[in-house]
């Protein structure tokens, strides 16, 4: 694995539809796009930050300052051999998983095109197709819900997942049953809610949903381990569970029964099927995570949706429902029984169109 150049790219991109969550609402998704080159090759990474502070406290400038002041450099110097070294020599620096992951990702995709074979196999995944889900953000009412609902499901995704905060929660999901019945559900609170709310969020068991995701504090394990106890329905953690450490922690303290991975939040690949091989351990089911990729993060997160354990639909949906035209052709598409073929291609396996790439750029800096 040879390194010779870091390119850095912020871009923008318009989003298909406004998508709102409990910590607000977004119109265009802004991010940093990694590229490596080497020895003739060429390889991708894509960092999940946004332009706020919202979901996480990492922002694009945080990763920007981060990547070109501590960790570019750090790659160049280091040289590694394979990219599971990559993480492990960006210990100094603490925090930053998204900027860590976007360039760990994309020596994860380096590699697998040295050795001429898809991300998948170097990442020791076993499917050639994974199960697709999406995400439905907070409506204006309950009819354009239903009308989303409606359509994504013919579509054939896999599972429904709602946004939910206090005040949007038990009637939407009540709504959805008895229109759609007893079709794969789960709801996303992204952390609106506080123990004070327990009995709230325990009128949800009545609907027999998959799980409730990250309900509570984006910090928090003991307060999810309680309401854990008190609630029939599994929670499912996103936010809180930044490292291997704290999956461990929440196993142990019963704070949820589902896993949400996503490598940027974790700091890539490595620490990501750490986590997958905990809770496959420990009997936990996952999940791949979303943070509306355009088609370069989505292609990394297709390959990791193939190892054993995510038995679950993820939020890795079909590019047409974030970015017309996505930055890479073809875009992923969704066939009708709601499944995304891997691509077979080295590497990533998708084509990126630098033409809309250079189109979306905001800034860009050679390393
Ligand atoms: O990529 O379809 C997607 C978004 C999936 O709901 C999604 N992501 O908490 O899981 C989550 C959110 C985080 C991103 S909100 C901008
Ligand atoms: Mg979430």
């Amino acid at each position: 694995m040879k390194i010779d150049r870091i390119e850095l790219r912020l871009l923008r991109l318009p989003l298909v539809r406004v998508f709102e969550t409990s910590f607000g609402r977004q119109t265009h998704k802004t991010f940093i796009l990694v590229r490596l080159l080497g020895d003739g090759l060429e390889a991708w990474g894509e960092c999940v930050a946004d332009e706020t502070p919202y979901y996480s406290s990492e922002t694009t400038d945080t990763a920007w300052h981060i990547i070109t002041g501590f960790l570019a450099p750090t790659l160049l110097a280091s040289a590694p051999t394979h990219p599971r070294e990559v993480f492990p020599s960006f210990h100094a620096v603490r925090g930053h998983n998204m900027a860590k992951a976007a360039l760990e990702m994309a020596c994860w995709d380096l590699y697998a095109r040295t050795e001429g074979v898809p991300l998948s196999q170097v990442l020791g995944g076993v499917r050639t197709r994974i199960a697709s889900g999406v995400s439905i953000g907070i409506h204006d009412s309950l009819d354009q819900l239903a009308d989303r609902v409606r359509i994504e499901l013919e579509a054939g995704y896999r599972r429904v997942k709602i946004k939910v905060k206090p005040g949007w929660d038990v009637d939407a999901v009540r709504m959805i049953r008895e229109r759609f019945g007893d079709i794969p559900l789960m709801v996303d609170a992204n952390a609106a809610y506080t123990l004070d709310d327990a009995d709230r969020l325990a009128e949800l068991d009545q609907f027999g949903l998959m799980m409730i995701e990250q309900p509570l504090d984006y910090e928090d394990v003991s307060d999810h381990a309680r309401l854990q106890a008190r609630l029939a329905t599994p929670i499912c953690l996103d936010e809180s569970i930044h490292s291997p450490r704290v999956a461990k922690d929440a196993i142990d303290a019963g704070a949820c029964r589902i896993i949400n991975i996503k490598p940027g939040r974790l700091g890539g690949f490595l620490e990501s099927i750490r986590v997958h091989d905990l809770c496959a351990a420990h009997g936990l089911p996952v999940w791949h995570g979303g943070m509306l990729e355009s088609g370069i993060g989505r292609a990394h997160n297709i390959h990791l949706s193939t190892l054993p354990n995510f038995t679950l639909p993820g939020d890795v949906a079909a590019s047409k429902r974030y970015f017309v035209p996505d930055l890479i052709v073809p875009p992923v598409e969704v066939a009708p029984d709601g499944t995304i073929g891997v691509p077979t291609g080295a590497g990533i396996g998708v084509a990126v169109d630098l033409e809309r790439t250079a189109r979306a750029t905001l800034r860009a800096e050679t390393l």
